[in-house]
């Protein structure tokens, strides 16, 4: 229901309507057309494009050109406390990962890659940008900087399957801890091409430094993951408890 004189914007009451009403639809499932919106609640097709416009913002509908608007997938929930791999975390939810490699190359390490992955710059390091993708579908774009010395076998092969996998099973070294940061993003040109996004559209740029049981970090990547596929969930405690 919106109640036109009230001081909740009409726009955010017709997204809980929206919310509400999708509830009982699938993915995939399309929704009403602007006009039907408008003329249902009487409101302007300005209003119930904002509204509209929100919600694909978040990632709960998508627009479809001239087919029109649909539910949405839900986001991949990712929680943020244990240190897992790509791999495990698209199974784990029942996904098939797949990867696509844009880049595989071996080359020596400048200042800064040198200072995060704590070797003498000019050592030489893989550099590998990986399309990660689950179901077919795009969601992240990883940039990986592993130190030549530590993996001298590496291959594309193993890189299109798991990183952690190999290091774990093949190499039999512990992968130990890991420091991640997160920032919110645009999407910029050949991002949003990879990812089948618009441009400047929001993405996560997630940087993690991974660390073997011995204290040498293994691994230093830059990732972009899209904001519409992606929630991180943190679990807290109160220092006290
Ligand atoms: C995740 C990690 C990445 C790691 C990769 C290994 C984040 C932000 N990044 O994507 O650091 O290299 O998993 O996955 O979570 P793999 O074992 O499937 O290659």
């Amino acid at each position: 229901m919106i109640i036109k004189d009230s001081h909740i914007p009409i726009y955010f009451q017709l997204e809980m309507e929206i919310k509400e009403l999708i509830k009982d639809l699938q993915p995939g499932d399309p929704i009403s057309s602007e006009r039907e919106f408008s003329e249902k609640y009487d409101i302007s097709r300005m209003t119930v494009r904002q509204a509209i416009n929100n919600l694909v913002n978040e990632g709960i509908l998508v627009r479809k050109r001239g087919k029109g608007t649909f539910v949405a997938e839900p986001k991949v929930e990712q929680p943020l406390s244990g240190l897992t791999s790509f791999s495990e975390d698209m199974r784990s939810r029942g996904l098939t990962p797949k990867t696509k490699i844009l880049d595989f190359q071996v080359i020596p390490s400048n200042r800064s890659v040198a200072g995060k992955l704590m070797i003498q710059e000019g050592e030489f390091v893989y550099e590998v940008r990986r399309l990660r993708l689950a179901d077919d579908i795009p969601m992240a774009l990883e940039t990986s900087y592993l130190p030549l010395s530590l993996m001298k076998d590496l291959t594309k092969e193993i890189v299109n399957a798991s990183l952690y996998d190999y290091i774990e099973n093949d190499l039999k070294q512990q992968i130990s801890h890991a420091t991640q940061t997160l920032e919110s993003s645009l999407s910029q040109k050949q991002e949003s091409m990879l990812l089948q996004l618009k441009d400047g559209a929001p993405v996560l740029l997630i940087e993690r430094y991974s660390y073997l049981g011995s204290g040498i970090p293994f691994e230093y990547v830059k990732s972009i993951y899209r904001g519409d596929r992606y929630k991180f969930v943190i679990d807290m405690k109160r220092a006290n408890q």
